[in-house]
This record gives structure tokens, sequence and C-alpha cells, in this order.
């Protein structure tokens, strides 16, 4: 029996690659440019599987491209906020993504980003490669303590979850999280959390707030000009979610005139473009949209899309089928 095609749109972690090449007649993509319109129609047209990252835009138009062969996309990925499942689902598209094996590692970031911003660390470091570093002083880029403050969730999925606990057990920070599904109680008990009864009431009673909603029309801009007048004037805001998440000119306005104290962001609207004015604030540490980015999760990643497509090509339903 001929082996599936599968086109894998960006380069993947070697073991993975490796792997892709003895199951599959794949098509790897060396070069590592995301793939254009065009060529993500042609790929769904000519391939069973196509493996794609938040870099592709898999649009209704994409997605409804005449003479597909393609059943199934693998998602390398949590989130897929990238692919329009609605058309997916229309067209009778397995859809699939890698839960999990991120968690740990995209908590990590936002509480690298906590810290970093609290204590000022891009500030720091920026004055030590501008070589504008004099020395130390009593007073010189006062940030503010992390350890017992209070931590406030938006969205309190696994992510959520796990930069909890590091927060809750690691920095004895206090636990606020909102969320409109019912989280096991058990988790809640053990971070001793406090579920808020809205968005509103988290923002307004904590020292960091950070975001693990998943992107959509329902989110889009909910952190906007008005809920970040509600934030105190020393919070900060963590987004390791989704740019989409939070209002770009809203946040510049407020980290500007004070009305918070810094802000964390490792995703952006519209990236890998950012809107300049990020570049002018000093209150603000920015990362690359790195939250996976560790060789074991990403290997991890791609493992998790393999199990998913090697169970859809034995005719079962893949573990982490979102349509
Ligand atoms: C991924 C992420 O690396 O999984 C997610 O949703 O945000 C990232 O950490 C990226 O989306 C790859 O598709």
């Amino acid at each position: 029996m001929n082996k599936p095609k599968v086109i894998v749109t960006r380069q993947w972690p070697c073991e993975v690659e490796a792997q892709l090449k003895q199951l599959y007649d794949v098509q790897l993509n060396e070069s590592d440019v995301p793939l254009s319109t065009d060529a993500l129609k042609h790929a769904l047209q000519t391939a069973d599987a196509v493996l794609t990252t938040v870099t592709d835009i898999i649009t209704a138009d994409v997605l409804n491209a005449p003479n597909k062969r393609a059943k199934i996309i693998g998602q390398f990925g949590v989130g897929y906020n990238n692919i329009d499942i609605q058309a997916a689902k229309g067209q009778g598209l397995t859809v699939t993504n890698t839960p999990h094996v991120l968690t740990d590692c995209t908590a990590d970031i936002a509480m690298l980003l906590l810290l970093m911003s609290a204590r000022r660390a891009s500030e720091g470091e920026r004055l030590i490669l501008n070589q504008q570093w004099t020395g130390w002083t009593p007073t010189q880029l006062l940030g503010q303590k992390v350890t017992g403050k209070t931590l406030g969730l938006i969205g309190f999925g696994r992510i959520a979850q796990a930069m909890a606990k590091k927060a809750h057990h690691g920095f004895d920070m206090k636990i606020l999280f909102y969320v409109p599904s019912t989280p096991d109680q058990h988790i809640v008990d053990d971070l001793q959390a406090t579920r808020c009864d809205s968005v509103e009431d988290l923002l307004a009673h904590s020292d960091f707030v950070s975001l693990h909603c998943p992107a959509g029309v329902t989110t889009k801009h909910l952190i906007n000009e008005a809920r970040l007048k509600l934030m105190r004037p020393t919070a900060h805001l963590i987004n390791t979610a989704r740019g989409d998440v939070v209002d770009s000119d809203a946040l510049i306005h407020a980290l500007k005139t004070g009305e918070i104290a810094g802000a964390g962001l490792d995703v952006y609207e519209g990236e890998p473009q950012l809107n300049p004015e990020f570049l002018t604030l000093n209150n603000i540490a920015l990362l690359p949209h790195l939250g996976s980015a560790t060789e074991e999760t990403r290997t991890a990643m791609g493992n998790r899309v393999l199990v998913n497509i090697a169970a859809f090509f034995a005719g079962h339903e893949p573990n982490d089928k979102v349509v």
C-alpha cells in the first residue's frame, strides 16, 4: 500500500522530521519560509494530511479550495485560531491540536514575563547593553516584590493552572481566577484559589493579571481601555495567550500614562509585526512568541501530531480531535 502523502508547512525538530520521513511520503519545508495562500491550497489539494502551525492562516477561502485530497489538518500547537474551524468542519476535514505537552513550558514563560515585568529586567538589561550602567544605587530600577502578591488568571485551563501552581506553591502568591466554566474543585482547593464573578472584579483585585483564554470573537480585545482602567496603578499585565485578546493601543496608552505599572508580552496582534510604540516603552518585557519553545516541548508537540495522524490513518478518532 502506498504511504499517505503528508505536507509539513514549516521546519520541525529533526527527530520528528526523521520519523515523518520513515512513516510517510512527506514533503518537508527545509527553507522554513511560510507557505503562501496558494501554496496552502495546493497542499490541501495534493496531500492526505497537512501539518500546520500558528503562522499558517487557514481561512475559509483556503479550506474551500476545489478538489481537495486532504482529510486531516494536524496543527502543531494547542491554539488553533489560525484555522477557520467552522469552515474546516463544513468541508468534512478533521483538525487536531497538541494539548498537554506544552503546558509547563508556556506557564514557565508566563512566570518569566511576570518576574521580568515586576523586577524591570528588560530595562536593566538595556542599561547594561547600552553601556549606561554607572553602578549600584539605593534607588535604581526599583520594581515590585512578587512573593506573597495576588495573581489574577483570566481563563483557568491547563496553562493557567500550571502557572497558578508555580506562583502559589513557589512564590506564595494568592490566586484569583475568572473562567466561565466550572473547574475541578480539587485543583481550586489545592491552590487555595478564589473564583471571581467577573473579569472586572478580578482586574480590580490583582497585582498581576495573566491571560489564558483562547482567541476568538468573544475574547477579542477582552482587555480594552475601560478594563485597563480598573487595574491597579502598580499592576502588571502578562499575555502568553494570543495578541488579539488585548487592545494594543489601549495597552500602550495605559503603560504610557501609568494607569498600570508594566506588561510582559509573548504574543501580539498581527504578529510578527508589532505596534512600533511598544518599542518606545520602558515598562514592558517583550518576547517573540516563545511559549512552547524548548527542545523537549517542540519535539513532544511534533510527536503528538504524529500520534494524531497515525490514529486517523488507522481509521480511529485521534485523541486531540478539535473537529
Ligand atoms: C506554539 C502556541 O508554539 O501552541 C500554541 O498555541 O501558542 C505556541 O506555543 C505555536 O502556536 C505553534 O503553532
